[in-house]
């Protein structure tokens, strides 16, 4: 096995020019190849690789944060981690991702489908820019994976060898831990906010109850194994064109809370939501509206989904019909808990992640696009508002609809 060498623009040609996967993508001849380096993401090189006859992503790992520079290690076997959890997405919820063309361990590199004319859906989102079945997309996506890589589904030995395969994939939840959960609650060193948010920041760091939430879903997330999660589900980690979408990026896989990924998603909207004034003006509120409405719909097609998959596809041992139906019940008020459990920590998560783009490191660019300084502190302020009242109240939010009324009142502050 090769020794692992970060590619460039320059040498990858020579070094990949023998890889059947590529060369049946893109050409037979790497001198006819022109190479770019697109990644504008915080750990990760990404190439569009081109020829004569197509073209094709190689994703490969850094040994490093490439966001902060080689003065924070990073394992490279996150690709291993991601190549696994791209080829359970795409067997429990098909069509969902890139299609794997090639793996190559040693390398932490994995070649796949280019996705054309597909751009980040957070810079369509910042652009004002509506994607035509955007929710069901994402609200089946996550209610698939959710159900599919669950007890409810899998056979429990499956179940446990998934969750031992993954358990090895430590120092990148290791940064969720770190700077989702804990980081934004205190004056961590890598930390950084806007200027104006003060008040707002030592609010929430004084507010005990609020940070005892915190910690309570952060051990949910380190030791509840319920599913796989894509663990990094912000809208940099969607590709839509004008009307489909595809989920890229899961180097965060772990098992984890079901609600996790929804809740980091309806978080990534939210703050799409409150950045809209900045980018738009006079003409945000149509645009928001739009997007709360995605929120709405994706949280409904998630849970419709959910109760589908409830009903049809029972496989695991969790919940079993002869408990249930034997007896002449039924086991949709088993399915209604479950739901509720899930909405719980999808709201508690979304609070945080809404927290922790504006505190913490790495912060997203809806926010950090905008100029205006004050402007900014407004808009965030709202955001963390928000964030700090869901995770309040996640154990008694009536849904989707209630988030979005409570999201409309901070936007009108
Ligand atoms: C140091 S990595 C910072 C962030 O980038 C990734 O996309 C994750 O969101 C992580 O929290
Ligand atoms: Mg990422």
């Amino acid at each position: 096995s090769a020794e692992y060498k970060a590619l460039s623009v320059e040498t990858l040609p020579a070094r990949l020019g023998g890889i059947d996967a590529i060369t049946s993508g893109v050409g037979a001849d790497p001198s006819q190849w022109s190479v770019q380096e697109v990644g504008d993401g915080n750990l990760n090189l990404v190439f569009i690789v081109s020829g004569p006859i197509g073209s094709v992503i190689v994703k490969q790992a850094l040994p490093y944060v490439r966001l902060v520079g080689d003065s924070w290690p990073l394992p490279l076997y996150r690709a291993y981690y991601e190549y696994h959890a791209l080829t359970r997405q795409a067997a429990r919820a098909p069509g969902s991702v890139p299609s794997v063309l090639h793996f190559d361990e040693d390398q932490a590199l994995i070649v796949m489908e280019f996705l054309q004319p597909h751009v980040i859906l957070r810079r369509k989102l910042i652009n004002g820019e509506r994607v035509e079945g955007l929710a069901a997309f994402l609200g089946e996506f996550c209610a698939r994976t959710a159900f599919r890589g669950s007890e409810l589904s899998m056979a429990s030995a499956d179940k446990k060898s998934d969750v031992s395969l993954f358990a090895g994939n430590v120092e990148i939840p290791a940064i969720t831990e770190a700077l989702v959960f804990t980081d934004p609650y205190y004056d961590a060193e890598m930390n950084n906010h806007t200027k104006g948010l003060e008040p707002v920041v030592s609010a929430l760091r004084g507010d005990v109850p609020l940070k005892v939430k915190v910690q309570q879903m952060l051990q949910s997330f380190a030791s509840n194994t319920e599913t796989m999660v894509h663990g990094d589900l912000h809208s940099g980690s969607i590709m839509s064109t004008p009307s489909s979408s595809r989920i890229i990026d899961p180097e965060f896989v772990q098992y984890g809370p079901m609600g996790f990924d929804i809740g980091m998603l309806c978080a990534n909207f939210l703050m799409a939501y409150f950045s809209q004034p900045a980018h738009r003006g006079a003409d945000a509120e149509t645009y928001q509206g739009w997007i709360l409405s995605v929120i709405e719909e994706t949280c409904a097609v998630f849970e419709a989904e959910f109760r589908r998959l409830w009903a049809s596809e029972r496989t695991g041992m969790l919940y079993p019909a002869a408990l249930f139906e034997d007896q002449g019940q039924d086991s949709v008020p088993a399915c209604d808990a479950v739901l509720a459990g899930i909405w719980r920590d999808a709201w508690c998560v979304c609070g945080i992640e809404m927290h922790r783009r504006c505190l913490s490191l790495a912060h997203n660019a809806d926010f950090e696009e905008i100029g205006d300084m004050t402007v900014r502190a407004r808009l965030e302020a709202r955001n963390l508002m928000l964030g700090a009242d869901l995770i309040r109240m996640c154990d008694n939010l009536s849904g989707a609809g209630a988030v979005c009324d409570m999201a409309r009142d901070f936007n009108g502050r």
